[in-house]
């Protein structure tokens, strides 16, 4: 059997492309509780809790169910008025531009895009706020757009469920062996590992590291000059370097690749 090669990379954009979670999302949801006459409030100890469901639909239902006892139809109904609101407040901070990058990606992206691997995106996020953002991160970054860019409503399952990652590799005519994916949280790892694709896991403001520990390079940020990568789990002994780029990438693909299957 031939063996593949890399042929592209998948991100995850919710604490991978921008740190959208701590003052974006969170306060999008606040924004709507406030919205919409509701005395809630999550702060961001409550948040890295709530983070643990992926979907800010399902977050909600979770919320009312978990922290205020209501029934599943009654937190169901909530959150499906809720979350419309908070889509719109959200896709507002993104259209002020009030969401950067996270430091690094973009010359990562570029480094990826000039070597000639192929770039998409399977986040859990609404369409209706990623498709904004990821156009206006390769704009800022001089990028064509992504190839596929897959959201949480085009899919039925959420992360750490493959479905979304599974998704871009059927549109991409891919297979799970030919691509690496970079998740930042436990949930977009376990949903890597689940599509049996190699992760690169750049640990989000919320997760903890060792949580992240089933992808097989685990490194606390992008890189930048003057700003160096620290790793925080490198079984296959890849050498990281000071910043990712596509060397690190090619070579956690082929330890990985070529690794007993765990
Ligand atoms: C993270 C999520 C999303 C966001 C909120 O997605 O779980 O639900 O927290 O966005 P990922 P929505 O890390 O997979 O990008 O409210 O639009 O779901
Ligand atoms: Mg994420």
């Amino acid at each position: 059997m031939v063996a593949n090669r890399l042929e592209a990379v998948i991100f995850d954009v919710d604490g991978t492309l921008a740190d959208t979670e701590r003052h974006g999302h969170r306060v999008a949801f606040n924004r709507a509780f406030r919205q919409l006459g509701l005395e809630d409030e999550w702060d961001e100890a409550a948040y890295k809790d709530l983070l643990k469901v992926t979907g800010g639909e399902r977050r909600l239902t979770h919320y009312f169910v978990s922290y205020k006892g209501l029934s599943e139809s009654e937190a169901k109904q909530l959150a499906a008025k809720i979350h419309p609101v908070k889509t719109e407040l959200f896709l507002q901070v993104v259209n002020d531009d009030e969401i950067p990058p996270r430091p690094g990606v973009l010359r990562f992206l570029k480094d990826l895009h000039d070597e000639g691997l192929r770039l998409s995106v399977a986040t859990t996020g609404t369409q209706a706020w990623v498709f904004p953002l990821v156009e206006k991160l390769c704009k800022r970054g001089g990028l064509p757009p992504f190839e596929e860019v897959v959201t949480g409503d085009q899919v039925v399952e959420r992360k750490p469920h493959p479905e979304a990652f599974l998704l871009a590799l059927e549109r991409m005519g891919l297979t799970a062996d030919q691509v690496v994916i970079v998740e930042d949280s436990r949930n977009g790892v376990m949903a890597a590992r689940a599509a049996r694709c190699v992760c690169l896991a750049v640990k989000g403001e919320y997760a903890d590291a060792e949580a992240l520990y089933d992808a097989q390079l685990v490194v606390d940020n992008f890189g930048e000059p003057g700003h160096p990568i620290k790793v925080l789990h490198n079984p296959l002994s890849v050498s990281a370097g000071e910043m990712l780029d596509v060397q690190v990438v090619r070579e956690l693909y082929e330890k990985a690749i070529t690794a007993p299957a765990q």
